[in-house]
C-alpha cells in the first residue's frame, strides 16, 4: 500500500440495526476514507463484514446523499425541494414548534428508530430536546418489543447465552431467525459446532438461506410457535425428561405448567402448526436429551398477534431441561439487557414537565390520521383493539433514524397521514427516502464515518466506541448537533443542551451497573471495544439468579396475572389465520411474511445501485400448489392484495415457501418499485399481545396474476 503522511486508521462501530454491531477499522488517506474493514482483533467481528457494510464507502460517498438543508417547493410526496441555509431551516422549525407549543406541545411528535443504534445519535440530545419541549412520547415498538416483553415475563431481562459459546453446543435450534442474513457473525460458530458433530435445526415457515444449510428444517405455519413449544413441554414433562433438580431450585409454577401443557398434546398441536405429530415428538426428545442444547431465538416469530406470549413460552424450555447450567446451553434472544449503560443520564426523563401522551410508532398511520389505537385483552391475553379520536391531533412530526413511509405497517394510512397539508414535517436523513419526499424541511445527516458514538449490542457482550474518520460530507450534521442547535433556538438554557458528543459518551458509560465496571473512555479510544465485566464463560442462570420479581424462571407470572393476562404460557393465535379467521380466509387464504432481503437492512441500502442489483426486483416466493391453483407460473408478475392495499412482485414458484404461506423479502423503497408500493401496503397496524409491537408477519392476502 502507498504510504503517506496523512494516512490514518480510525476505530469505529457499525451503526446498523443488527445483533452483530461490528468493530470497524477505517483507513483514511488525505481526508478521504479509502477502506472500511471488520476489526480482526474483535472476537465476534472476527475480521469480516456482511455484504452490506463491506461496501460502506458506497453509502458514505454515494451521489444520492442529501448534502444541504432543503425546503419543499412541490406537492407533498413528489420530492421536489430547494436548497436553503441551515439558519433558515432551523429558524423555520423553531418557529413552527413554538407556535404549536403555545397551544399544546403534545401535538409535536418525534419519530425515530434504529437508523443508527448509537446511543449518542439515537437516544440522547434528541430525547432531551423533546422532553423539554413537552412533545408526545414515542413508544418504540416497530421491532423487538413483543419479544422483549415475552422474554422478560419468563426470564426477567434481555440477557442470555454468550454467542461466543455456540461452537460448544451439541444441538442448536435456530428458531425464527435467519442467521446467515441477519446475524452472520454467529454463523461461523454454528458451523464449528456442526463440524464437531452438533445437529442444527431451523424452525421457520420459510426455507431461508439459513434453513437450507441446517441438518433439519421444520416449517410450522407462521405464528404457531407458542403451540409448538407447549407441545414440546407436554412431551418433555410426560416422558420425564426434565431436570427435576433445576426445576425445583430455580423455577416458579412447575405444577401449574404441568397441568397447562396437558392441554397441548402433539396430536392437537400438529393441526395448529401444520406439522407431523412425529416431528414434534422427536424435536422435544432430541432437545431434552442432547446436552448442551441451545436455542437461537430471534424476532421472526414474534411479529404476530400472540408474539409476546410465544416468546415467553419458548423461553420456558431451557429451564425445564436445565440447559442454563451450561455456558453453551440456554437461549439467546438479545444480549442488550446485559449492558446497563446509563441511558437515563443520556435521555434525561426528568426534563419532562407535562405528563405527555405516548404514541405507538407501529400505529403511526392511525395517529397521523387522527386516531389512537387502544388495546384490550381477553382472559388469555389475546389482544383486540379499538380506535379512539386523538386529541390534540398530530400537527408536527420530526423523523430521524427511520423511514416510516417504507417500513411502518399499513402504508396507505401512513401515506394519507404524511400527505396532510396541515402537518408540518421535518425529516433528517442521509438519503432522500420515501419519507423524505413528504418533508417540509429536509435536513442532511452524517453517516457513521462522520460522527462520534458509543454502542452496546444485542448479539454480543462488547461496548464499542465510534470515532469520526472523515469530515462531514456537504453540510451534513449529526443528530446530536441538530438538537443542540434547535434547543438554542427554542431558548432551552439548561446546561445539558451544551454537552458535547464526547461528554455524552462519558455519561453513557458512567454507570453503577457492575457489568459496566472497567469500561473506560481512554481504553475505548485506543482499542475501539471492551468486553463487559462478565466472566469468560458467562452462564448467567447456571444457578438461577433470574432477574424476575421472584428471582426464578417464572413459568407462572404474577406480573402478568396482575395485568389480567394469563399467568401461564398459553397459545395465542395470530389475528389473521386460515384456522382462526375463516371468514377472512375465504377472501384471503394465504399468509404473507416479509422478512429481510439479504442485501438490504430494513429499508437501508435499498436505494444503492449494487444492492438493488443483487436483489433485482421485488419477488414473491410461492409454493407450487398455491401457484398452480391460481394459474401462476415462475416469472409471472403478480398482484398481492387484501382490504388494506396491494403491491406487485415477480413470482418465484418454489417449495422454499411452505404451502399456505407466501414470502416477499423486504423492505423495498416504494418509489423504486414498478407500482410505487411494497409489502407494507398489505401489513396491518394490529399490535402484539405483550409489548404492543407491530405484527408484520400476521396478514392474509390473495394473489392474482397481473395481465
Ligand atoms: N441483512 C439484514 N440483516 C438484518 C436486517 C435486515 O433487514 N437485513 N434487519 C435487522 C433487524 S432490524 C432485525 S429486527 C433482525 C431481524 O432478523 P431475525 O430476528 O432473524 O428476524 P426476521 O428476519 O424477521 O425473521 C427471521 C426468520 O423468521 C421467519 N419467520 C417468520 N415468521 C415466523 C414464525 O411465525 N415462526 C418462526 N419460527 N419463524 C418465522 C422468517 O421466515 C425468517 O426467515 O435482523 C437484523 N439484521
Ligand atoms: N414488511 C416489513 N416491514 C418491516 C420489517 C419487516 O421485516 N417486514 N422489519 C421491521 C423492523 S424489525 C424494523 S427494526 C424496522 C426498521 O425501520 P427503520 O428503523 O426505519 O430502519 P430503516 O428502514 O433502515 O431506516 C432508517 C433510516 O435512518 C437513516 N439514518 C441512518 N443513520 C442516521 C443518522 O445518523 N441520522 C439520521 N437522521 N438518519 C439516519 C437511514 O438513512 C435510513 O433511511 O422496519 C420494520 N419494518
Ligand atoms: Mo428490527
Amino acid at each position: 500500500m502507498q504510504t503517506s503522511s496523512t494516512l490514518k486508521v480510525v476505530r469505529g462501530a457499525c451503526p446498523h440495526d443488527c445483533p452483530d454491531t461490528c468493530a470497524l477499522v477505517t483507513t483514511v488517506m488525505d481526508g478521504s476514507a479509502i477502506s472500511v474493514k471488520g476489526a480482526e482483533d474483535h472476537p465476534t467481528t472476527n475480521g469480516f463484514l456482511c455484504t452490506k457494510v463491506n461496501r460502506y464507502l458506497e453509502r458514505t460517498y454515494s451521489p444520492q446523499r442529501v448534502l444541504y438543508p432543503m425546503k419543499r417547493v412541490g406537492e407533498k410526496g413528489k420530492g421536489i425541494f430547494q436548497r436553503i441555509t441551515w439558519d433558515e431551516a432551523l429558524d423555520t422549525i423553531a418557529a413552527n414548534f413554538k407556535a404549536i407549543a403555545t397551544d399544546n406541545p403534545q401535538a409535536i411528535q418525534p419519530y425515530s428508530y434504529a437508523g443508527t443504534m448509537g446511543l449518542v445519535q439515537g437516544e440522547s440530545m434528541d430525547r432531551r430536546f423533546f422532553h423539554k419541549l413537552g412533545a408526545s412520547l414515542l413508544e418504540r415498538t416497530i421491532c423487538a418489543s413483543a419479544g422483549a416483553a415475552g422474554y422478560k415475563a419468563t426470564i426477567g431481562l434481555s440477557m442470555g447465552t454468550d454467542p461466543e459459546r455456540f461452537n460448544e453446543a451439541r444441538l442448536i435450534l435456530i428458531w425464527g431467525s435467519n442467521v446467515i442474513t441477519s446475524n452472520v457473525h454467529l454463523w461461523p460458530k454454528i458451523l464449528e459446532a456442526q463440524r464437531n458433530g452438533a445437529r442444527i435445526i431451523a424452525i421457520d415457515p420459510y426455507r431461508s438461506l439459513t434453513a437450507e444449510k441446517c441438518d433439519q428444517h421444520i416449517a410450522p405455519l407462521p405464528g404457531t410457535d407458542g403451540a409448538l413449544a407447549l407441545a414440546m413441554m407436554h412431551v418433555i414433562i410426560k416422558e420425564n425428561l426434565i431436570d427435576a433438580d433445576y426445576v425445583e431450585k430455580y423455577t416458579l409454577g412447575f405444577e401449574l405448567l404441568r397441568e397447562r401443557v396437558l392441554e397441548y398434546p402433539p396430536s392437537k398441536v400438529a393441526k395448529i402448526t401444520g406439522l407431523d405429530e412425529a416431528t414434534i415428538v422427536n424435536l422435544a426428545r432430541e432437545y431434552a436429551t442432547t446436552k448442551p442444547s441451545i436455542i437461537r431465538l430471534n424476532y421472526g416469530m414474534q411479529r404476530h398477534a400472540g408474539g409476546g406470549m410465544a416468546v415467553r413460552t419458548v423461553a420456558c424450555l431451557p429451564a425445564l431441561i436445565g440447559s442454563w447450567r451450561d455456558a453453551a446451553g440456554g437461549m439467546l434472544l438479545s444480549t442488550s439487557g446485559t449492558f446497563g449503560m446509563n441511558t437515563t443520564a443520556l435521555a434525561r426523563p426528568d426534563l419532562i414537565w407535562n405528563s405527555p401522551r405516548t404514541i405507538n410508532m407501529s400505529a403511526i398511520g392511525d395517529a397521523l390520521t387522527g386516531f389512537q389505537r387502544v388495546q384490550s385483552f381477553n382472559a388469555k391475553g389475546a389482544p383486540t383493539e379499538t380506535l379512539e379520536p386523538l386529541d390534540p391531533p398530530v400537527r408536527a412530526i420530526y423523523v430521524y433514524n427511520s423511514n416510516p413511509v417504507a417500513i411502518a405497517p399499513d402504508s396507505r394510512k401512513v401515506i394519507a397521514g404524511f400527505q396532510r397539508d396541515d402537518l408540518f414535517t421535518v425529516v433528517h436523513e442521509i438519503f432522500q427516502t420515501d419519507t423524505a419526499d413528504y418533508a417540509d424541511i429536509l435536513l442532511p445527516a452524517t453517516t457513521q464515518l462522520e460522527q462520534w458514538d458509543v454502542h452496546r449490542a444485542y448479539g454480543h457482550l462488547y461496548v464499542l466506541l465510534n470515532q469520526p474518520a472523515i469530515a462531514p460530507i456537504g453540510e451534513a450534521k449529526p443528530n446530536s448537533e441538530v438538537f443542540r442547535l434547535l434547543a438554542e433556538r427554542m431558548g432551552f438554557t439548561d446546561d445539558c443542551f451544551k454537552d458535547s458528543d464526547e461528554e455524552l459518551i462519558l455519561q453513557a458509560i458512567t454507570s453503577p451497573n457492575p457489568r459496566m465496571q472497567g469500561i473506560a473512555l481512554e481504553e475505548l479510544k485506543e482499542k475501539g471495544w471492551q468486553r463487559l465485566n462478565v466472566p469468560e464463560r458467562f452462564a448467567p442462570f447456571a444457578e438461577g439468579n433470574f432477574p424476575t420479581p421472584s428471582g426464578k424462571c417464572e413459568f407462572f407470572s404474577e406480573t402478568l396475572a396482575k395485568q389480567g393476562i394469563d399467568p401461564l404460557p398459553v397459545y395465542i393465535a395470530p389475528r389473521e389465520t386460515v384456522q382462526d379467521a375463516p371468514q377472512l380466509a375465504r377472501k384471503y387464504p394465504l399468509a404473507v411474511i416479509s422478512p429481510p432481503a439479504h442485501n438490504f437492512l430494513n429499508s437501508s441500502f435499498a436505494n444503492l445501485p449494487s444492492f438493488v442489483k443483487a436483489e433485482k426486483e421485488p419477488h414473491l416466493d410461492i409454493h407450487p400448489n398455491d401457484a398452480g391453483l391460481r394459474g401462476i407460473k415462475d416469472g409471472d408478475r403478480v398482484r398481492i392484495f387484501n382490504d388494506r392495499g396491494e403491491f406487485h412482485a415477480k413470482a418465484r414458484v418454489t417449495d422454499k415457501a411452505r404451502s399456505g404461506v407466501v414470502v416477499a423479502l423486504s423492505v423495498w423503497w416504494k418509489k423504486l418499485t414498478s407500482d410505487g408500493c411494497n409489502a407494507n401496503d398489505v401489513t396491518s397496524q394490529g399490535l402484539t399481545d405483550l409489548g404492543a409491537a407491530a405484527t408484520f408477519y400476521d396478514s392474509l392476502v390473495e394473489i392474482e396474476k397481473l395481465w
